[in-house]
């Protein structure tokens, strides 16, 4: 019979500065990427049902840190830094993305990388880069396409081609691929329900 993914308890842990500061918690590890203002904190309470577990903000460069939440005393679901905002001083995103960088490469109790894309937006290179860092780098990922209800669903289905398409210039086969909204749940049983498989490997 299936598990059924829910969430009986989120905690924040902490937070850290760099991959070398967070401890060794022995428990597997997903983590949430992409864009700064992508809405990877609102994922994280969407997920949860915890509204304000992960601090959100319209404003960009928000999350600053490695931030640590456990899930079910079982696994753990960590929040990072957005990459690349243009608004954000250079020096800062610089620090951002290497803080990014290194927990990726570094992190041995990660399991899965979940890079946002914002549905919104026409194929951003910074994306394709990022996602072809971590093919070069044999770092496991797949792709959630964030803030679903701003788009209907044929324009909703056609930038996920867009992507899909521009991925494929470089790709021969592309992700596992999740769709989600932090305003109306769509797609939180999903994910959630690849998290359950991936954590339980
Ligand atoms: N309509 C809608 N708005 C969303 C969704 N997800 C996030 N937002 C909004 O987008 C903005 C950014 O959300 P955050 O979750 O703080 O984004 P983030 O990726 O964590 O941003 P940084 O921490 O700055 O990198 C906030 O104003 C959210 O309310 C969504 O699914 N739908
Ligand atoms: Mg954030």
């Amino acid at each position: 019979m299936a598990v059924l993914p829910l969430i009986k308890n989120a905690t924040f842990v902490a937070s850290f500065p760099s991959v070398d500061k967070c401890p060794r918690y022995g428990k597997p590890e997903v983590a949430f990427i992409g864009r700064s203002n992508v809405g990877k904190s609102s994922l994280i309470n969407m997920l949860t049902g915890r509204n304000g577990l992960a601090k959100t903000s319209q404003k960009p460069g928000k999350t600053q840190t490695i931030n640590y939440f456990n899930i079910n005393n079982s696994w753990m679901l960590v929040d990072l830094p957005g990459y690349g905002y243009a608004r954000v001083p250079k020096g800062i995103r610089q620090g951002f993305a290497q803080m990014v960088e290194r927990y990726a490469l570094l992190r041995n109790d990660l399991y899965c990388l979940f890079v946002l894309i914002d549905s919104r937006l026409e194929p951003q290179r910074i994306d394709l880069e990022f996602i072809n860092w971590l093919g070069g780098n044999g770092i496991p990922f797949a792709l959630v396409f964030t803030k679903a209800d701003k788009l209907t669903a044929n324009a909703l289905a056609q930038q996920k081609q867009r992507f899909a398409s521009a991925m494929l210039e470089q790709w021969e086969e592309l992700p596992r691929i999740f769709t989600t909204s932090a305003t109306s749940k769509q797609g939180r049983d999903e994910l959630l329900g690849y998290i359950h498989e991936i954590v339980q490997q």
